[in-house]
């Protein structure tokens, strides 16, 4: 797959292809993550990317002329490598749809996207009119751009390319996978002592029991959604992901 990034800030996207857990997947080329810098399509001689927003007030309004510029650079190279059709244009956007794990599947599963970053106060809502397919978000807090959520939707969907997470089984046991939260990991030493305080590992995960082990790591995950998120407990409910073992054991909890 390829996210063709428009981008008044590439450099921001170099280190990402050299380190992580993401690193295989530009390797081997499973995703192939193509730079666009926007200013090299400000033809003006300024080379001019933003100007005031007519109505007045503050901050600046990226311009449609560069933007539709480097769109045309970007298909006609998508056509000229044999692409079918146009990748659909994703804007990363405060005023956009939260991204889902369920979104990240679909797309790691799709031939990309072209990812377009917004910065100063906005688009030109004629832009987007004309070219956007989707609006993203990463949530309801304020950043300065578009690059770092298009560096999340990058990562997300780049660890879901077969032959890039180290078991294939984590997967399926990821936080959200099934919609509920992970239940807590251990590892050596078994008995740790913080400030002369002794903390064991739960003793049940020493026992070698597995069915045991399965059905108190899934508890844990019903306990810790219940707790912290409570909406995803009936959002898994109606997705048909809880059993009826599950709907038992949450009726025994003292939230
Ligand atoms: C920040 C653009 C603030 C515009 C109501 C009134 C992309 C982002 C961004 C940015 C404003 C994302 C407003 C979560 C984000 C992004 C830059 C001004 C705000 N709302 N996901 N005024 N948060 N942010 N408008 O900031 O480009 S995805």
């Amino acid at each position: 797959m390829r996210f063709d990034v428009i981008t008044l800030f590439p450099e921001l996207f170099a280190p990402f292809q050299s380190v992580g857990v993401t690193r295989r997947a530009f390797e081997n080329k499973s995703v192939d993550v193509r730079l666009w810098p926007l200013r090299d399509f400000a033809e003006d001689t300024y080379r001019r990317v933003d100007d005031r927003a007519y109505g007045g007030g503050p901050g600046m309004v990226m311009l449609v002329e560069p933007l539709t510029k480097a769109l045309g650079a970007i298909q006609a190279d998508q056509a000229l490598q044999g692409l079918p059709a146009p990748l659909p244009v994703i804007l990363f956007s405060p005023a956009g749809k939260p991204l889902t794990q369920a979104r990240v599947q679909s797309l790691a599963q799709s031939p990309g996207a072209v990812l377009l970053c917004g910065r100063y106060e906005g688009i030109d809502q004629r832009f987007i009119d004309a070219h956007v397919d989707e609006e993203i978000s990463l949530g309801d807090y304020v950043l300065s751009g578009g690059e770092l959520p298009a560096l999340t939707l990058i990562d997300a969907v780049a660890r879901l390319q077969p032959g890039v997470l180290n078991d294939a089984a984590s997967h399926q046991q990821d936080s959200f996978s099934d919609g509920l939260l992970d239940c807590p990991h251990y590892s050596r030493p078994e008995v740790l002592t913080v400030d002369g305080v002794e903390m064991a590992v739960p003793p049940l995960l020493m026992s070698g029991h597995h069915a045991h082990i399965a059905k108190w790591r899934r508890e844990q995950q019903l306990t810790i959604t219940a707790r912290r998120r409570p909406e995803l407990i009936e959002i898994a409910r109606q997705s048909g992901a809880l059993s009826k073992e599950d709907e038992r054991f949450l009726k025994t909890l003292l939230l």
